[in-house]
């Protein structure tokens, strides 16, 4: 079933955009946990993590194609970042379309605290 993440792919709904190709999306995630926090998105609709296929490889690589870049342009990838992937209900997903959060440009600390 699409998600919100599908319309903003089409344009349907606003987004600001910092990067995109034509199998990935990267936007400004609307509540930022960190300084820098990205949400990059294949463009096509694959619900967790679970579900990726080995065909999905493409889709897969261009996301961290799209993280190199995104932290090379913003000035964080030597500093450092985070990516977290939640996965179904007790990894706290939300928006059911995979998804990489890119947090970066503060001292992120323990995973958990
Ligand atoms: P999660 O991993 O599925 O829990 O993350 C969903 C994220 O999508 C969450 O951080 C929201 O703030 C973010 N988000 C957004 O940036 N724009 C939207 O239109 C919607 C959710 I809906």
């Amino acid at each position: 079933m699409s998600t919100l993440f599908t319309k903003i792919i089409n344009r349907e709904i606003p987004a600001s955009i910092v990067y995109e190709t034509d199998k990935v999306i990267a936007f400004n995630d609307i509540n930022p946990q960190a300084p820098v926090h990205i949400l990059v998105v294949p463009k096509k609709e694959i619900p967790t993590l679970n579900d990726i296929e080995r065909k999905d490889c493409e889709y897969l690589m261009e996301m961290y194609d799209a993280v190199k870049q995104i932290t090379k342009d913003l000035n964080v990838a030597e500093d450092g970042y985070r990516i977290i992937t939640n996965c179904n209900s007790h990894g706290g997903q939300e928006v059911y379309h995979l998804h990489f959060h890119i947090l970066a440009g503060e001292h992120l600390g323990p995973m958990r605290s």
